[in-house]
């Protein structure tokens, strides 16, 4: 089992993840984790938090001369802006965040909820990911994030080879496929920051290369679908996930919804092992399993719940009316959620190849991936 638990406080001295169950004799490369916690810093709209910080992994243990050893793996991505000791407690809840139902619940002061509901812990979150993404790469396995729908507007994806959208994305300061579009967003923002106002939007991933049979029918918590609504759920704000069609399917006849099953000798050697299908709505998924389509996940983020302009709220120790507290936040944090999610993908889909491959060494697992795909060719 390839799992993995994080620590750490927003101001505290450090963010660790601890990854257990990750297989032997992969040859692991910090610098490209580093790319993608320099990514999840980015994005139009962020806060003065980015300006201090400049996150950089360091894997503490379970790796000897590069390659992994099959023990755990600790992580950790060091707080510049460590100052949790001098730190004061907040009297008047926002609205949106942990501070009031986490108070309430541990009878202690908000500071203790907040600095652990912070995104920041996204940061160990994505190193984890982009360290599944190497395992991953070994497979031929590979992830794009980026932001389909900003403030209300939605912004195009397009059908192009996969450099060409790594591309775009990367020059789009929001992180979308359709950089034309920034201009427009980025006026948004502006305009929302002024005042003092946040702004939420929704970010998709697509995930190729993918086998068949990644997750199980049989179980329910082993379904794949609900391991990565659980993993993006999980990321702070997001408040919705959908797989391929998503909530469309609804709306639509049965005919509109299922893609239909082709068989074409060409691709035999590509991970749908032939099994062509001209719509891919199910998103990759199909009761549970992966089923040689690409995945397309998407994710609501709601906006950040730290406003300048603060709503309504109750100082705790008064119960009087007051404004809601404000911190030192971002406009938008749309874009690193792009990162955070397309990262927290990567790593369940690396959980589930596990699963299904073993996870004692890279090398027996392509073994058995290679058997797995001549047996289910012969059939
Ligand atoms: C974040 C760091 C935080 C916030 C943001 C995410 O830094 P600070 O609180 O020191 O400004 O910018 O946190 C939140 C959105 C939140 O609600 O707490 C980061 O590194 O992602």
């Amino acid at each position: 089992m390839l799992r993995y638990w994080t620590a750490g406080e927003s101001h505290g001295k450090t963010l660790l993840a601890l990854i257990d169950g990750f297989p032997a004799g992969v040859e692991i490369e910090t610098d490209s984790i580093d790319v993608e916690l320099r990514r999840r810093q980015g994005g139009y709209g962020r806060g003065g938090r980015q300006r201090i910080e400049t996150d950089c992994v360091e894997v503490m243990t379970g790796v000897w001369k590069n390659t992994t050893l099959g023990s755990p793996i600790a992580l950790q991505v060091i707080n510049r802006d460590y100052k949790l000791e001098r730190m004061e407690d907040l009297e008047r809840p926002r609205p949106g965040h942990g501070d009031l139902s986490g108070s309430v619940k541990y009878l202690g002061p908000v500071r203790a909820i907040l600095e652990r509901a912070s995104a920041r812990e996204t940061a160990v979150r994505v190193a984890a990911g982009a360290l599944a993404k190497q395992l991953l790469a070994r497979f031929g396995i590979r992830a794009i994030g980026y932001v389909v729908e900003l403030g209300g507007i939605a912004i195009p994806t397009r059908e192009a080879p996969w450099e060409e959208r790594v591309r775009l994305r990367d020059e789009s300061i929001i992180y979308s496929l359709d950089p034309t579009k920034d201009e427009e967003i980025k006026e948004l923002i502006d305009t929302t920051g002024k005042a003092g106002d946040t702004l939420g939007g929704i970010v998709e991933v697509c995930v190729e290369g993918l086998p068949f049979g990644l997750g199980t029918h049989a179980q329910w918590d082993l379904k794949l679908d609900g391991r990565l609504a659980l993993a993006v759920m999980a990321v702070q704000a997001i408040k919705g996930v959908e797989i391929g069609m998503g909530f469309e399917a609804a709306r639509r006849p049965g005919s509109q919804v299922h893609d239909p099953i082709h068989y074409d000798e060409n691709q035999r050697n590509s991970p749908n092992l032939g099994f062509a299908r001209p719509t891919n709505n199910a998103g990759g998924l199909e009761a549970g399993m992966t089923n040689g389509q690409p995945l397309i996940i998407r994710a609501a983020k709601k906006p950040i719940s730290t406003l300048r302009t603060p709503l309504e709220s109750v100082n705790l120790k008064t119960k009087q009316p007051e404004s809601a507290e404000y911190e030192r936040s971002d406009v938008c944090a749309v874009s690193a959620a792009s990162v955070i999610v397309e990262n927290v993908v990567a790593f369940e889909i690396a959980a589930a190849l596990v699963d299904k491959f073993g996870n004692d060494s890279l090398e027996e697992m392509k073994g058995r991936w290679d058997l797995f795909h001549e047996m289910a060719r012969r059939r």
